[in-house]
């Protein structure tokens, strides 16, 4: 059974480890948000696609989210020391992993290809690709102006209201080898309960993913990121309160129309209607438990 997952950070990555866990060596494709990917201290970070890397080589924290379990920060607290930037929290274990990524894309390999290397020294049995190749960057507009995803996020706390979300690039980028012709090929598609704007978006502004995707032949399947209409972690609830006007299970199908056959959601949200079928379950993923059995369920619902 194919499966392709398109996937955000922190609580999608939770559900691709889940999908790995329950599937078939080599059955997870995971198509990975490169739009929070960032350059810093001379590092090209794509946090994105590492914590979908540390959760399917279970060296993630899975208390922090993001991140190497067992991290330790002594070359951040040297880089700061010596007047470097210390405001994205990079630590020992993960700046190996940004060198050697950084050192691949200066020599001109694609970032599809040095992160396939990655997976495989990981003994991951599985595909992680990014959407694209290109440079594709997530702005989001507020009232206090205009940020690149992690300054707002990151630097700002996400205190900010979101007013818009801008993927810049996403005209000129094409989708990274391999994407389509895993979406054309899957016998299941899933969109993890990531935040639709900051994560997914930007996978979508990438238009022949877009375009694959309505017309698939698999069934598509979103899992909701809200619980009681509340986000698990970040800013989502507040975002779509302001930009889509609610966060009901409606709300967020709205974010996919045309895209997802079905929604998962949380017991906690229904009953409710969404223009497309809902499936029900406890979707909160404390563990790789909770994890596999929200695999589980939605591979169900995919099939
Ligand atoms: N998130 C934070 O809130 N603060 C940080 O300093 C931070 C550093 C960081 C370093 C590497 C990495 O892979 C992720 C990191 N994150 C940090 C998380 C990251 O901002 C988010 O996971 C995503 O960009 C949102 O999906």
């Amino acid at each position: 059974m194919r499966i392709v997952c398109l996937c955000g950070g922190v609580g999608g990555a939770k559900l691709a480890r889940g999908l790995y866990d329950v599937l078939e060596p080599g059955e997870l494709t995971v198509i990975g948000n490169v739009g929070d990917d960032l350059t810093v201290l001379g590092v090209h970070v794509s946090p994105d696609l590492d914590s979908v890397l540390y959760a399917l080589a279970g060296v993630n924290d899975e208390e922090r989210g993001w991140g190497r379990a067992g991290e330790t920060w002594r070359a951040l607290e040297s880089a700061r020391s010596w007047g470097g930037e210390g405001w994205f929290q990079l630590g020992d274990l993960d700046l190996g992993v940004h060198l050697v990524r950084t050192e691949a894309l200066r020599r001109g390999d694609p970032l599809s290809a040095v992160t396939e290397r990655l997976v495989r020294a990981a003994g991951i049995e599985a595909h992680l690709l990014p959407a694209t190749d290109d440079p594709l960057r997530t702005h989001v507009v507020t009232p206090a102006g205009r940020f690149a995803f992690q300054e707002w996020f990151v630097a700002r706390g996400h205190r900010d209201e979101v007013d818009d979300v801008v993927v810049a690039g996403d005209e000129e980028a094409g989708p990274a080898p391999g994407v389509l012709e895993a979406i054309e090929r899957a016998d299941g598609i899933v969109i993890a309960p990531s935040n639709p704007y900051v994560s997914i978006d930007p996978i979508l502004a990438v238009r022949p993913i877009r375009d694959v995707l309505a017309s698939r032949r698999a069934a598509c399947v979103a899992v909701s990121p809200l619980i009681g209409g509340r986000a698990v972690k970040g800013p989502l609830d507040r975002m779509l309160s302001r930009m889509a006007g609610g966060t009901t299970p409606a709300h967020v199908a709205a974010r996919y129309a045309g895209l997802i056959d079905a929604l998962v959601i949380d017991e906690a949200d229904a009953p409710a209607r969404a223009g497309v079928p809902l499936a029900v379950t406890r979707t909160l993923m404390t563990g790789r438990e909770d994890a596999r059995r929200l695999a589980a369920f939605t591979l169900e619902v995919v099939s």
